[in-house]
């Protein structure tokens, strides 16, 4: 089974065949108001092709495209993004089928530090176990306190992840902060296996 995810040539009358694994995943962002969610995927997507407003629930949706696995693996991301404050009416609609999030504090603000583990657990009730990645945003305004990093490494280590330290306005350790969600999000798939997901498609590439 991952043989077959690799990238693999087969050489036959002279074509080369090129065997691409396709993935579509939905994520999202969470977080207090105002930690920088919607600035992050502003930052991460440059190139944003497909993006669709939900109205009545206030939702916005965004793809981006990466390659992984050595470019064997085109795994086309679905960011989830709340406009305006969530309310728990909308918790099993955003939440169906995510399949990895971003939690994101901000360091200029204790507060949204302490409402970090709420928004696991609420995300969890509905989505099981998925793989996170513990953001503090900000970092351009203000070093992150002791008191923040320890707990920054607290949630990391509790859910076997990573924390990082990112800037929406730089730019810091944004494009690392989805990478890394997307690696984990594709070994637990690995993890899985057999598990075949309807969206996952594979394509084969033929060049001369
Ligand atoms: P949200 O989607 O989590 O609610 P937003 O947050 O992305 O709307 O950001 C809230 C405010 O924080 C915005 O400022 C935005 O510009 C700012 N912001 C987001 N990320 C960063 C960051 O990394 N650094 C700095 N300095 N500011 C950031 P306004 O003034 O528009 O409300
Ligand atoms: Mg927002």
């Amino acid at each position: 089974m991952i043989a077959r995810r690799r990238m693999y040539d087969k050489i036959r009358g002279g074509k080369t065949a090129i065997h691409m694994k396709e993935l579509f995943r939905k994520i999202c962002v969470l977080g207090d108001p105002a930690v920088g969610k919607t600035s992050l995927i502003r930052r991460y997507v440059i190139d944003i092709f497909d993006d669709k407003y939900i109205p009545s629930v206030g939702m916005k949706v965004t793809k981006k495209l990466i390659y992984l696995d050595e470019g064997s693996l085109a795994l086309t991301l679905m960011i989830w993004d709340i406009l305006g404050s969530k309310t728990r009416r909308f918790d099993s609609i955003y939440y169906k089928g995510v399949e990895g999030a971003l939690i994101v504090c901000d360091v200029t603000r204790e507060k949204t530090v302490d409402s970090v583990s709420n928004w696991i657990t609420g995300m969890f009730e509905i989505t099981g176990e998925v793989p996170v990645v513990f953001l503090a945003n900000k970092i351009d305004l203000e070093k992150a306190s002791t008191a923040l990093k320890q707990q920054m490494s607290i949630f990391a280590r509790s859910f076997k992840t990573e924390s990082m330290y990112t800037s929406a306005k730089t730019g810091e350790n944004v494009e690392d902060a989805f990478l890394s969600l997307a690696k984990k999000i594709v070994s637990k798939r690995e993890v899985v296996m057999g598990e075949k997901n309807e969206e996952d498609r594979e394509r084969t590439r033929v060049s001369e």
